[in-house]
């Protein structure tokens, strides 16, 4: 090999001061495990004299060694083992080290390579390890989880698909929210949990971050062991043991049932005509959009009808502009009853008020709001002097073309509709060509 002036061929280091100085504890073992060398920090850290450790096995000494979890770590776990099982390099163990004179845990961060000979047989097995007791400081974490106020969901890893991962562990805070306690869940896969009217694509993300191993923040509708709905925020994490492998999930839920509820009933007043109670420009357009997508891709029919009042001007200035309201509020009445649950109607501003049929053609649309304006006109508001006041609305209907598909060609074409009814004489359905 060849060297330069700045690097020293390997025979000239001082390898023995070197390794006598090294703050890595450092042990070589020959092939059948016994310890060929010890440096000084490695007899340290494991508790040994230097007469104790040479020439003995690895199994042999007094001291044990423990895993990450304090769990006795069997003997062909043992880093120079595991090197001459696996014939390979193992990196980055934790290890605990106890003996029988005290109760201290040293703990260890190991790793170990095989060396060869010519043959590429193991000859020697060198493990080195440092102390990092200082880092590993002793924090009762199950304990924290248990008292936490959020619920703490835990899952072995495996299965994602099929019946799911199962449930390890539940704290108290979960019994609190769900009904259910540890012993009703254990076991059970976190499906139990959801139901009816949990969103199935927020089920299909959750799952795609379980087989990527990746973590997750989901908003969720989860059902109580007593049936009732509730809205968890669930921030699912993938937990992995000291070789990095995901063997556990947590989620970690918050409850945000209330917050849900409030976003709810600030969706409504953001969608909603105040004065009639259907639903406003915006809100009609949002579900108008949702229902034309459906239709446009079911290949479904759907039409659209612009209603308006006749001579509105003149409610408002014979009977004063309460009265208005009461005519808006009368005909905002008679539109919910006339339609089906699946029609869906608003104010667009003004007296103009819409509704859209999905699944009616525009020849049913034209049959339904004739029958809708004879229904009007034979249906007077009652005044509060105890007088009638009748009043009638012309109608514009258009049909769902899916060659100029969007909303707004719908609305220009049942609008240009409605101004045709208004000019030839009104209180009358007109339809667009
Ligand atoms: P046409 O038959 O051609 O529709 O005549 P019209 O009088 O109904 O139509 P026009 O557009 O001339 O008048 C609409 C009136 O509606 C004008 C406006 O003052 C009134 N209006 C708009 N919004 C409201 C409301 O919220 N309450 C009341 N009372 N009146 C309203
Ligand atoms: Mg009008």
């Amino acid at each position: 090999m060849e060297t330069t002036d700045t690097v020293m061929p390997y025979e000239a280091i001082d390898a023995s001061a070197l390794l006598n100085s090294l703050h890595a504890g450092v042990v070589v073992h020959g092939p059948g495990t016994e310890i060929l060398y010890a440096n000084p920090r490695a007899l340290e850290l494991l508790r040994l004299s230097a007469t104790q450790a040479l020439g003995k096995a690895a199994l042999d000494p007094e001291w044990r060694f423990l895993d990450e979890h304090k769990r006795l770590l069997p003997v062909e776990q043992y880093p120079v083992n595991r090197v001459l099982a696996r014939n390979e390099a193992v990196t980055n163990q934790i290890i605990g080290v106890v003996d029988g004179r005290s109760a201290d845990i040293t703990w260890v961060l190991a790793n170990a390579y095989p060396e060869r000979d010519q043959n590429g047989i193991i000859a020697k097995v060198v493990v080195s390890f440092i102390d990092i007791t200082g880092e590993k400081r002793d924090i009762p974490f199950e304990q924290i989880v248990a008292y936490a106020s959020d619920p703490v969901v835990v899952t072995e890893a495996d299965p994602v698909v099929g019946q799911g991962p199962r449930i390890l562990y539940v704290n108290d805070a979960f019994t609190d929210l769900t009904g259910y306690t540890p012993e009703e869940v254990i076991g059970q896969s976190p499906r139990i949990l959801q139901g009816e009217h949990t969103d199935p694509e927020a089920r299909a993300r959750i799952r795609q971050a379980l087989i990527d191993r990746a973590p997750i923040r989901e908003q969720i509708l989860n059902y109580t062991k007593g049936g009732q709905e509730y809205w968890v925020e669930l921030k699912i994490v993938p937990l992995r043991n000291a070789r990095g492998e995901v063997t556990h999930f947590a989620a970690i839920e918050h409850d945000i049932t209330v917050q849900k509820a409030e976003e709810l009933v600030l969706r409504e007043l953001a969608t909603t005509d105040p004065l009639t109670g259907v639903l406003n420009r915006r809100g009609f357009s949002e579900q108008a959009q949702g229902r034309l997508a459906g239709a446009l891709r079911d290949g479904q029919e759907l039409s659209l009808a612009m209603i308006d009042i006749d001579f509105f001007k003149r409610i408002n200035d014979t009977h004063g502009h309460a009265v208005g309201d009461q005519a808006l509020i009368h005909l905002a009445g008679l539109l919910r009853t006339s339609f089906r649950e699946s029609d869906v109607i608003g104010r667009l501003g003004g007296e103009e008020f819409a509704v859209l049929l999905p699944g009616a053609t525009l020849e049913q649309s034209h049959v339904l709001m004739d029958r809708f304006r004879m229904r009007l006109a034979a249906t007077p508001l009652k005044l509060h002097d105890g007088r009638w006041l009748g009043f009638t609305a012309s109608i514009g209907v258009a049909e769902l073309n899916p060659e100029k598909a969007g909303l707004a060609a719908l609305t220009k074409a049942a609008d240009s509709a409605l101004y045709a009814a208004k000019h030839s004489g009104r209180n009358r359905v007109y339809l667009a060509p």
